[in-house]
């Protein structure tokens, strides 16, 4: 096992509930750390940029739209296989497939509004991270 470091979103859905803290205590009771955060408000175009990847998707403008409807929190977080632990610590996309305990199934309001984002390879985590972080911003 080696250690990696992925990109997460909590998504608009979370901060307008006051979640960020619960979530990242769900991410460091995992053995996550968080190396770099910002709290920002993405532009709809910023947004489809982020998400280019599923820009011929049917819910590719609704996403956009979501993602640009308030403050988001990004961030790195760093561990021993972290990208998959923190999809595991995220759930299932759609919060009625997540398993008990997981960010998703407590807290999503649905498919599209889920609570977080989480890279899903090493190397779109390389390209998600330098999307909003500069080397000198992630502090291991
Ligand atoms: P993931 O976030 O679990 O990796 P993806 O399939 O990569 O899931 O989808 C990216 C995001 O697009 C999801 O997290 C969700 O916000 C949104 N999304 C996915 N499927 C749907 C859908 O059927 N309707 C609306 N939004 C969706």
């Amino acid at each position: 096992m080696a250690t990696e470091r992925t990109l997460s979103i909590i998504k608009p859905d979370a901060t307008k509930r006051n979640l960020t803290g619960k979530i990242n205590a769900k991410f460091e009771e995992a053995g996550l750390r968080i190396i770099a955060q910002k709290r920002i408000h993405l532009t709809k175009a910023q947004a489809g940029t982020f998400y280019a990847v599923h820009a011929e998707r049917p819910f590719y403008d609704e996403l956009c739209e979501f993602m640009a409807s308030g403050p988001v929190v990004v961030q790195v977080l760093e561990g021993e296989s972290a990208i998959a632990k923190n999809r595991e610590v995220m759930g299932a996309t759609n919060p009625a497939d997540a398993a008990q305990g997981t960010i998703r199934a407590e807290f999503a309001e649905s498919v599209g509004e889920n609570s977080v984002h989480g890279s899903d390879a090493p190397e779109t985590a390389a390209v998600e991270i330098a999307y909003f972080f500069s080397g000198l911003e992630l502090v291991g």
